[in-house]
């Protein structure tokens, strides 16, 4: 029975009301739905990233937007309410939770020893990621755990994987406990990978009742509700690719040690560890499934107390919305130790998720099927190959002649030379030395990958050369400035701001392991190189040059 709402619930539902009436209104105006849903880190007043902002601009409809909702807030359900369980079914579907009591005793034993040897071994680090061109450290402490040779992207982000002993794997790691919790990890994976299985052929299962309920009179010809969807023709293959976890990135936080979180801020769901989000650089309708492990005491846990309205700050939840919706209530999932949920099929991309502290200090495993197609190490070992294949000859000081001058040849190495630097190298270097708190896995392929991008300076400067040599024919020049000039440009304004990065108030307040370096970095005139690291006088003189060339 549903019972009738206090005069304060019809109260507080039609400040709910008005507050859905202003989102429309703002969508009515033109303020696209993703400014009202953004999951990014709102300005506040005094941190706006222009003072002369434009009064009609995103960030500054947003303020007004959440100025006006001072204290007003959308709905959202939690078990407390009659109809969360309704809601979820109907609204939710594709979020799936087992409870702690579903997994094996002697998992979870093993699991959460595995979360506190890390953390012992200090081997999980907060993130300085970069959104809108701002630096950022995560509240949460980080580690990928995965397939050798992955990474992970997040957030302008590289993370490379600490090696899970996968078969063949010859990863060596610096402590016998560390190789112990990765091959837990790696259990925990294949447990989570037969459950979300099961648990997309359930969802099939489901949702072919549905279709199969609809009245047959409509025809054969038909196009049925439902058909065409996630689960027909090679549904089998695809659930188990999309289920085939490669990485999972473990996170840490202990409420207590973080004096500021920032507040949920449409629902007032309270304080927030991670924000409301999409989770990223995944594989198309792939699932995500987590295992939470809250570090509460038996003794802790609070008794639901109905009289208090919304989620119990004390315990941990996970945060549920749907992206375009405004009017379905949010959902804020309580997890107790040892609970799992899955996100299944397009779930991720249909709605958004953030994670809200409770008391304890609180672990998470989240496992993903990351997409990696240009983010494993055999990929990039590749690209830098197919780069220096138009190298014909090295001279002992390191100069090189050139097979190929056609443009495409010449754009391609310049590419390569870019994506090597910016997206494995500096990445890797701007996280400073935490990948060798684990293992020494990364440490080999990453000086062979900056030995083949030293031979691309090279590339560069020989093509430099060409472009500049007197009695090369106009058109010919021309066509090779043209071939290169973006990519140049490109990795000069990319330098700048990585060497920005490396000095930033915020990454000079790290500690020594973790402080970013800028590398590669040399000095001007460092008689081991042939160009210098700033470009700007380089990408003046070809921009003369091509003016010079103009047919
Ligand atoms: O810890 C969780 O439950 C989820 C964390 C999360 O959303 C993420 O790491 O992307
Ligand atoms: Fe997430």
């Amino acid at each position: 029975m549903k019972r009738t709402p206090t005069a304060e619930e019809r109260e507080r539902e039609a400040k709910s009301l008005s507050r859905v009436q202003l989102f429309v209104t703002l969508l009515s105006m033109g303020f696209s739905r993703q400014e009202c849903w953004s999951e990014l880190p709102f300005p506040s007043l005094g941190d706006l990233p222009d003072p002369g902002i434009e009064p009609v601009s995103p960030a500054w409809q947003k303020l007004r937007l959440l100025e006006e909702l001072e204290d007003t807030w959308l709905p959202y359900l939690t078990p407390k309410d009659d109809e969360f369980y309704q809601q979820w079914q109907l609204k939710y579907p594709k979020l799936i939770l087992r409870e702690a009591a579903s997994v094996p005793e002697l998992l979870h034993k093993e699991v959460q020893q595995a979360f506190l040897t890390l953390h012992k071994h200090g081997c999980l680090f907060r993130d300085l990621v970069r959104i809108q061109g701002k630096d950022l450290l995560t509240p949460v402490s980080r580690i990928l755990i995965g397939n050798p040779g992955c990474t992970y992207k997040y957030l302008n982000t590289r993370l490379f994987t600490v090696p899970w002993p996968v078969k063949g794997s010859d990863a060596k790691y610096n402590e016998a406990e560390i190789a112990a919790a990765c091959q837990t990890f790696l259990k925990l994976n294949s447990y989570l990978q037969v459950e979300t299985i099961q648990a997309l052929e359930e969802l099939a299962a489901k949702e072919k009742a549905n279709i199969d309920a609809v009245p047959v009179c409509i025809g054969p010809d038909f196009p049925r509700v439902g058909m065409g969807s996630s689960f027909d023709g090679h549904d089998e293959i695809d659930m188990k690719n999309r289920a085939a976890y490669n990485v999972t990135l473990l996170n840490f936080m202990d409420p207590q040690k973080m004096p500021y979180l920032k507040e949920e801020p449409y629902f007032g769901m309270g304080k927030m560890a991670v924000s409301w989000h999409h989770d990223e650089n995944l594989v198309d309708r792939s699932a995500v499934a987590v295992y939470s492990y809250s570090c509460e005491g038996p003794e802790e846990e609070s008794e639901d107390d109905p009289q208090l309205e919304g989620r119990d700050p004390d315990i941990w939840h996970v945060g549920f919305k749907i992206s375009w919706d405004i009017e379905t209530p949010g959902l804020a999932i309580p997890l107790h130790q040892g609970d799992c949920y899955f996100m299944l099929d397009d779930l991720n991309a249909t709605h958004q998720h953030c994670v809200l502290a409770g008391l304890p200090p609180r672990f998470s495993s989240t496992h993903r099927v990351a997409e990696c197609s240009t983010g494993t190490l055999e990929y990039i070992l590749q690209r830098c190959q197919v780069a220096l294949q138009n190298v014909r000859e090295e001279a002992d000081n390191g100069e090189i002649s050139l097979k190929s001058l056609e443009s495409v040849v010449l754009k391609q190495g310049e590419e390569i030379h870019n994506e090597v630097e910016f997206e494995w190298l500096r990445q890797f270097w701007f996280q400073g030395s935490r990948y060798k708190k684990c293992t020494d896995w990364w440490c080999q392929p990453m000086s062979q990958l900056e030995e083949m991008w030293r031979k691309m300076e090279w590339l560069t400067s020989a093509v430099l050369r060409e472009v500049r040599r007197e009695g090369v024919p106009m058109e010919q020049k021309n066509e090779m400035l043209t071939s290169i000039l973006a990519s140049i440009t490109t990795r000069q304004n990319l330098r700048r701001e990585w060497h920005a990065r490396c000095q930033s108030r915020i990454a000079r307040t790290l500690p020594a392991d973790q402080k970013p370096e800028c590398r590669p970095y040399w000095e001007k005139g460092d008689p081991s190189m042939p160009l210098p690291f700033d470009l700007t006088e380089i990408v003046s003189e070809l921009r003369g040059l091509l003016l010079e060339t103009r047919p």
